[in-house]
């Protein structure tokens, strides 16, 4: 912690970034107050609990990715929000079905009660559920200025990602780490864990933005490459970074702290090169990875 405060004042944080956050997490809160149904909506309970998990201290790192892609493809912010929202509706619901005694049980998330805690663990899967419909329902609800084709291969390329050949897969590969007994086994089973459990989701918001904004297909190539150094970056991070980790399979455990730490280096210079395609346009990408990674290493 000491360490990371006097980087901190070493190397302050670009301004501009801070700046742009603030501004693009503000439109994010109110557009998900919109989407949600209101707290009195009958059956109340529902409504409360999928608005407790959403309305945590989250990063609204998805979101923030997806309007930033957007934006590096010549999109605007306000045409791709409820996409954005969508995507941080669908990881809330990760997040409360993570947390559940079954899986990882975990007694706090973004800095209160886990959704469990607070609401018993049926309520807890349901609004789990809940918000991952509520994504589709708003993915779908979208209107938009380009066409409806765009919006229907958002919607098959968000089900995919996050379906048993994305995010699902690499939970379903997480739980069963524990059988995976040579060093090789290993450092196979937690590259396909991160890609899948963590990646695809970062992945699908990059994409989701771009398609929105009418990519092109260097445009989404670039993407897709940053997208996959920024989400393995991002996840050894948090390995990094969590002292209470109870999974046998992470970076630190399997590789050390020190090759993990360069690791993370490698990775966010790796995501850069692919941005030269945007010119000036990338350079809220390349703040990003900064932000969200480099100065929590
Ligand atoms: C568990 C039954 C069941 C199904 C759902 C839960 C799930 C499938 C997949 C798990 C995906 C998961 C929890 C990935 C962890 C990824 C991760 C690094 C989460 C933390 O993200 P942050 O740091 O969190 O962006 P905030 O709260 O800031 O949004």
């Amino acid at each position: 912690m000491r360490i990371r405060i006097l980087r901190n004042r070493i190397a302050p944080m670009d301004s501009s970034i801070e700046k742009y956050l603030k501004e693009k997490r503000i439109a994010i809160e109110s557009t998900l107050n919109r989407l949600l149904h209101p707290p009195k909506k009958y059956p109340l309970i529902i409504h409360q609990a999928m608005r407790y998990a959403v309305f945590g201290k989250g990063k609204r790192l998805r979101p923030i990715l997806v309007i930033a892609a957007a934006e590096a493809c010549g999109g605007k912010a306000s045409d791709v929000l409820p996409a954005a929202c969508a995507l941080e509706m669908i990881h809330t619901y990760s997040l409360i079905h993570d947390d559940l005694p079954a899986v990882d049980d975990d007694d706090y998330r973004r800095g209160k009660l886990s959704c469990h805690k607070k609401f018993g663990e049926a309520m807890a899967i349901l609004a789990g559920d809940a918000l991952l419909t509520r994504a589709f329902e708003a993915l779908s609800g979208m209107r938009l200025p380009k066409d409806g084709a765009l919006q229907a291969k958002v919607i098959s390329e968000v089900a995919r990602a996050i379906g048993t050949e994305g995010m699902l897969g690499g939970q379903v590969e997480d739980i069963q780490s524990l059988s995976s007994p040579t060093q090789g086994q290993k450092e196979k089973k937690l590259a396909y864990i991160h890609s899948h459990k963590t990646g695809a989701l970062i992945n699908v918001a990059l994409k989701a933005g771009a398609i929105l904004a009418g990519a092109s297909r260097g445009e989404l190539k670039a993407l897709d490459k940053y997208g996959r150094s920024f989400g393995l970056a991002f996840q050894i991070t948090d390995d990094i970074l969590d002292k209470k980790e109870k999974r046998e399979l992470t970076y630190p455990r399997i590789y050390g702290l020190k090759a993990s730490r360069e690791k993370v280096k490698r990775l966010i210079k790796s995501a850069k090169v692919p941005l030269k395609i945007f010119k000036k346009r990338g350079d809220t990408l390349k703040k990003l990875i900064d932000y969200y990674v480099e100065s929590r290493i």
